[in-house]
């Protein structure tokens, strides 16, 4: 049976603490005052949002996001910023605003958050935020960029499921993607045996809490609430950012370009192929 343990929570851990126990070994933590001084937790309100940057105009994602075809990666529809925030205020929703560098219309903003003490190697340019209407889901997934990621909660709470990336086989990863398609909810173990003994983590993140999700870990994410974070990113090194820029280029136009060409067969290949890869580890 698929086994999810819960993620550590700790408070007022020295950057030395965080290296030994979570950094190095690649494993999630949640902590608990990373975001204590930031104004972001209370300025940030959706009244706030719609008052100054209800105007701008964001692409707005649905669950046709990962499903194959026309939706393919691509968004679903560009709406202003206000509709989509009383979309979120109206209820459940499956729209979501999927890394959005609000930053470059709105500057200020970085004022209101600092860059995490726990650790080196921030980068500047990558703050992004992402929305979600209540019950919408992120597919399981892992960053192609292949940086560290932390995951701050401004507003609402969301579920994250989280797996090391030697689960990859036991999860059907599609190949030359960062997805995959088994339902965690719903584990189909007929179809995907392997996935009997993945291993991960489960955590429901809070408000105020920002979630260490180490280089190459899995994700799959549920909006509980609708509500919303800010990701920032870390590399430790100059190779791993070397290795991430060539991983996108890999994945991402062969998969797209193949997706563009072959539509659902494609799919039904890399499925196939994912199958294969897993019966080596039964
Ligand atoms: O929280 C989300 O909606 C998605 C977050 C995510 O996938 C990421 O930060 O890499
Ligand atoms: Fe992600």
């Amino acid at each position: 049976m698929l086994e999810l343990i819960p993620v550590d929570r700790r408070t007022g851990l020295s950057p030395e603490t965080f290296a030994t126990e979570y950094l190095h070994p690649l494993k999630p933590v949640v902590l608990t005052d990373v975001m204590a001084n930031w104004p972001a937790c209370h300025r940030w309100t959706i009244d706030h949002f719609k008052e100054h940057y209800g105007h701008l105009r964001v692409p707005v994602v649905s669950n046709n996001y990962s499903k194959p075809g026309k939706g393919y990666m691509t968004p679903d529809r560009i709406i202003t910023f206000r509709e989509f925030l009383e979309i979120l205020e109206a209820g459940p929703s499956d729209l979501r605003i999927f890394l959005w560098n609000i930053f470059r219309a709105a500057p200020e903003l970085r004022h209101d958050f600092q860059m995490p003490y726990i650790m080196d190697g921030f980068v500047d340019e990558l703050p992004f935020m992402f929305f979600g209407g209540q019950g919408s889901h992120v597919a399981l997934h892992y960053d192609i960029d292949m940086s560290h990621v932390f995951l701050n909660q401004i507003h609402g709470r969301k579920r994250v499921v989280l797996f090391a990336r030697d689960q990859s086989r036991n999860l059907y990863q599609h190949p030359f993607t960062v997805a995959s398609y088994v339902d965690l909810n719903n584990p189909d173990y007929e179809k995907y045996p392997a996935l009997a003994k993945a291993k991960g983590y489960e955590v429901m993140l809070q408000p105020g809490e920002t979630l260490f999700m180490p280089s190459g870990h899995w994700h799959y994410i549920e909006y509980t609430d609708g509500g919303y974070s800010i990701s920032l990113r870390s590399f430790d090194s100059i190779p791993a950012r070397v290795r991430g820029l060539a991983n996108i280029a890999r994945h991402y136009v062969v998969d797209k370009g193949m997706n563009r060409l072959m539509g659902p067969s494609w799919r039904r290949m890399k499925e196939r192929m994912a199958a294969k890869r897993a019966e080596a580890v039964l």
